[in-house]
């Protein structure tokens, strides 16, 4: 039987920096019939953004955040290797994604990337701090349907409202079409910048990818 305590257990082992019983957990959850995208969603993420609020008020230092990261780099790369084939073989549609230049954060981006991946799109990273040019030579290479570009920092954000006007001076915004986000984004921003859309978390994310490559 699911028992929800495990996702809260998830939570503070993620905090606590606690590896091997962090993995064991998972294993746990994932045997008790959680799906990686619960433990992403409702475990490891709670976990990631309440270091950052200590973070924040000063509670705990940048290395502490820098290992937790890298614990729930690992988390993520695990859960990655445990998901459900579902509909992998069909290939929906074409996303090229990345974090903007100047922006080292990537955990948001890759959840994203391993979700979409799950529900059948065929994803390219350009990665992190990726220059806007990468993006565009990207999406011409593999003929994308969509550009999702992440930023965490509000100076990074920017960045996406370039990489609008560089897709119109690129000449393939009329096949494909933008999405952003990454905590600071908003939809007022993507409306501003022009983006097609904005996803708050992975889950909205393939939703609206899906529908736009409907
Ligand atoms: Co970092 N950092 N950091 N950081 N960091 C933030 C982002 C601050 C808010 C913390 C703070 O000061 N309050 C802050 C930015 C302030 C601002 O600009 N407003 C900040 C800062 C300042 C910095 C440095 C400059 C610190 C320094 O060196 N002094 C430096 C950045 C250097 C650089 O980029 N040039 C830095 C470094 C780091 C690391 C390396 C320690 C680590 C990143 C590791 C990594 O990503 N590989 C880190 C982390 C972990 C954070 C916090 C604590 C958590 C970010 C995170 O992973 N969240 C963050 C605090 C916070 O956000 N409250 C802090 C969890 C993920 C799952 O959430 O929002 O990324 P997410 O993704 C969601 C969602 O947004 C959506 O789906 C995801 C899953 O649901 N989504 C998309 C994300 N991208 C999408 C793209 C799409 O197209 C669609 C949906």
């Amino acid at each position: 039987m699911k028992d929800e305590l495990i996702l809260q257990n998830i939570k503070e082992s993620l905090i606590n920096i606690e590896e091997e019983k962090c993995m064991n957990l998972m294993q746990d959850a994932l045997d008790d019939g959680f799906l990686p995208v619960e433990i992403i969603e409702e475990g490891l993420s709670p976990g990631m953004l309440s270091v950052g609020e200590q973070f924040e008020d000063g509670a705990v230092f940048l290395p502490q955040v820098m290992m937790v990261a890298a614990l729930m780099e690992k988390c993520v790369a695990f859960l990655n290797d445990n998901m459900p084939e579902s509909e992998a073989s069909k290939i929906h549609g074409i996303v090229v994604i990345g974090t903007v230049e100047g922006d080292v954060h990537d955990i948001g981006k890759n959840i994203v990337k391993v979700l979409l991946n799950v529900n059948g799109f065929e994803v390219h990273d350009v990665g992190r701090d990726a220059l806007l040019s990468k993006f565009i030579e990207k999406a011409k290479e593999v003929d994308a349907d969509i550009i999702a570009s992440s930023a965490l920092m509000t100076g990074t954000m920017e960045a996406m409202g370039d990489l609008e006007s560089e897709i119109k001076a690129a000449g393939i915004h009329d096949r494909v079409k933008t999405m952003v986000g990454g905590a600071p984004v908003t939809q007022y921003w993507a409306d501003k910048i022009g983006a097609d859309a904005y996803a708050e978390n992975a889950g909205e994310a393939v939703k609206l990818v899906s529908d736009m490559v409907k």
